[in-house]
């Protein structure tokens, strides 16, 4: 593992943790891992932090080993830095593809340039980087997190259309700078923000997980007498929130409506049991394009800009029918 030296000993241990194998090409640049014909590919994946999560890292494993593509896969723990070391790494180790799925939107121009200089290619997954240089990357593959902020301000607005008002609201947002974070507020403020209806209590992050989805719940009830609708970025942050207003004595779903995004497994339950009221499906399945994708790259073809997933929106009676048959 001499070449991880320069990524440094944290993400040494992570790689070596995660079965990566070190430096096994000889050289070259980009092309140093065409030796044996099999494409290697690094990613550095956000983290563990949802069920979301979850089904896209086992969607990328699967979908490398079925294309016969080397991973070399990486978790940052919802670090940034950890992100970029990892990333450094994959330069040294001369990898012919990065891959990765950036925790915050900023901060990312200084790593890409050493990538680009090394000629290993990029591609986004799953989260953007604002950069403004477009050449820093290939593609990215993702959804449009504001057209998913704006269907769940949509139904919010449906859903209390022969209400008087005001219908208190509070948010449980991402993590701080995260795309999915920054996009599904501002979609969600687009339908509502300006309607003198719906007053926006509280809204603070939960960084995608369900332990601080119930702890920032707690405080948002403690802070709130009476919440109408709780919007949550995510699933986990929604079932960790059910939780704090249980505990409080109220019923999610009924005394407080929930509207989430991402549609897993554990959410659809809820959902199907009327503890939440709607979600907004974000698919984590982006293995197998992913890959396609990169093999594309890697042969010097050009490939579309954007490559955006399609979804959908679940009611309680959606959710119950889509269970038996749900993946993730
Ligand atoms: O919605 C959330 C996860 O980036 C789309 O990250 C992803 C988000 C997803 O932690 O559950």
């Amino acid at each position: 593992m001499s070449a991880v030296v320069l990524g440094g000993v944290l993400v040494a241990a992570t790689l070596a943790a995660c079965g990566g194998e070190g430096s096994r090409n000889s050289g070259g640049g980009a092309a140093a891992g065409k030796d044996d014909g099999k494409i290697v590919m690094g990613f550095s994946q956000v983290g563990a932090e949802s069920g979301w999560r979850t089904a896209n890292t086992k969607s990328v494993q699967d979908s490398a080993r079925e294309a016969g593509i080397e991973l070399k896969f990486s978790d940052a723990q919802q670090k940034q830095e950890n992100q970029i070391k990892a990333i450094r790494t994959f330069i040294s180790q001369k990898v012919d593809i990065i891959a990765f799925s950036p925790v915050v939107e900023s901060g990312w121009d200084t790593v890409l340039k050493e990538a680009k200089d090394a000629g290993i290619p990029v591609i986004l997954t799953d989260r953007a980087v604002d950069s403004p240089d477009k050449t820093l990357y290939k593609t990215f593959i993702g959804s449009d997190f504001v057209v998913e902020g704006t269907k769940a301000g949509e139904w919010v607005k449906k859903e209390f259309a022969s209400a008087a008002g005001p219908v208190n609201m509070v948010e449980l947002q991402g993590n701080t700078g995260a795309a999915p974070a920054i996009d599904r507020k501002e979609g969600f403020a687009s339908v509502l923000g300006s309607d003198p209806k719906f007053k926006m209590l509280a809204s603070q992050p939960g960084d995608f997980t369900r332990v601080k989805g119930k702890e920032v719940m707690e405080a948002f009830l403690r802070a709130n007498k009476d919440i109408d609708l709780l919007y949550a970025h995510n699933d986990d942050m929604g079932l960790g929130a059910i939780e704090a207003i249980e505990a409080a004595g109220k019923k999610p779903g009924v005394d407080i409506k929930i509207v989430t995004v991402d549609a897993v497994k554990d959410g659809m339950q809820a959902l199907a049991d009327g503890k939440i009221n709607f979600i907004v499906e974000c698919s984590p399945l982006l293995g197998p394009q992913l890959m396609e994708l990169a093999k594309k790259v890697v042969a010097g073809e050009t490939v579309p800009e954007r490559v955006l997933t399609e979804e959908t929106t679940f009611t309680q009676e959606q959710a119950k029918a889509a269970l038996p048959d749900r993946k993730y």
